[in-house]
């Protein structure tokens, strides 16, 4: 393939109700979105997972632009021929910045599939049509908001609930959400703000029979998670610190984590995510997964790879509306507490132009 023109642009999409972590609170989400255009006319699209400021990982929105425009760019339009699977390899030689890489190799495949008539479920590997959704729910003002939070989710069919816990709001709101729903999956993330002296506060979460702890100490503590792991009897499970296939066999080798979150731009795309779901198969550790506010784009990516028979777990692949009053593709509706698979051509979703360009900051065609 042949790149003929790329286009970058980023949006501003208001949330439906602020989404408040240990990082901070999102109120709207902004994302860097990537038009590519091949020799023969074909069209791809992808968003960057990035947020605003460089507080879940250390990538942002204006970074990743810089660095795509600056250097990513110009060594892939330098190279003979192009396919997805030739990216990674090209921009090996920039170091870290996985979301930005991702976001590339994403606009490439879905170009990709579109000439060859292919759907991405397809192209990874998907065995499933359907999958079961979960639910991530945000710190809420109070114990009484939470509640109701929760149970609109549950009325909408979502089947298994995250709660975003920090220290002082986690033993009681999560015991309370266990106590009103005795039976429902539910599971927390702590994105990071536990300490390695926490072990017998997290392992007061035990009592609630949660299917994991994510990421509850910082990224490069994968000692600490080890060591954590050995003092609570709930399952540890991996997002922030697992930025790539090396990161997850040190994690799964160093007894870390029973459990990975699979992002795909938090690894350097959705090929990346495959081995890293292969490990997982071959060693019996089950994975899920994750989700990063997507549009309709990103979206309809992920769940294609949350087809794949490793993905064992309910993700953060929740319908559009969790976030979104309108999503910038046609939006992805929960039926009975399962989406659809996409099966159209490439990532299977394109967005509305019109729509997308009312809520356009910032737009730049790349000369090539
Ligand atoms: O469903 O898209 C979703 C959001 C799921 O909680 C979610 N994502 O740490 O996993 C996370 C968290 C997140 C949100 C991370 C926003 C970064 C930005």
């Amino acid at each position: 393939m042949k790149i003929a023109e790329l286009e970058l642009r980023t949006i501003n999409l208001p949330l439906v109700r602020p989404f408040r972590t240990s990082f901070g609170t999102q109120n709207a989400r902004e994302v860097l979105m990537l038009k590519l255009t091949t020799s023969d006319g074909i069209i791809g699209w992808s968003e960057c997972v990035a947020l605003s400021e460089p507080v879940y990982s250390p990538e942002y929105v204006a970074g990743a632009l810089d660095l795509i425009k600056r250097f990513l760019i110009p060594t892939l339009l330098a190279a003979e021929e192009l396919r997805a699977e030739f990216v990674a390899p090209l921009l090996e030689g920039f170091l870290g910045s996985p979301m930005a890489k991702a976001t590339l190799e994403t606009a490439l495949l879905d170009a990709q599939l579109r000439t060859e008539h292919r759907s991405l479920a397809d192209y990874l590997g998907a065995n499933k049509t359907k999958i079961l959704c979960g639910v991530s729910v945000g710190i809420a003002p109070s114990i009484p908001q939470l509640i109701e939070e929760v149970s609109g989710y549950i009325a909408d069919g979502y089947k298994r609930i995250k709660l975003k816990i920090e220290p002082g709001w986690d033993i009681i709101p999560v015991g309370e959400v266990r106590r009103t729903w005795p039976d429902i999956p539910l599971q927390v993330d702590a994105n990071q703000a536990y300490h390695r002296g926490d072990g017998d506060l997290l392992a007061q979460l035990d009592q609630f029979e949660l299917l994991l702890i994510e990421q509850p100490l910082n990224e490069h503590d994968i000692l600490g998670h080890a060591q954590l792991a050995q003092k609570v009897r709930t399952p540890i499970c991996l997002d922030e610190s697992i930025t790539s296939l090396h990161a997850a066999e040190d994690a799964l080798a160093l007894k870390a984590t029973t459990v990975i979150n699979i992002k795909p731009g938090r690894v350097g795309g959705y090929l990346e995510a495959v081995k890293i779901h292969n490990l997982c198969v071959n060693e019996g550790i089950p994975v899920w997964c994750g989700g990063m506010l997507e549009t309709g784009i990103g979206r309809a990516a992920n769940v294609a790879l949350a087809a794949l028979p490793g993905f064992t777990l309910p993700g953060d692949t929740s319908a559009s509306s969790r976030f979104y009053h309108q999503d910038i593709t046609d939006p992805f509706v929960m039926k009975d507490g399962y989406l659809d698979v996409p099966q159209g051509i490439g990532v299977g979703r394109v967005p509305d132009l019109e729509f997308l360009e009312s809520i356009t900051s910032y737009k730049e065609k790349i000369e090539i």
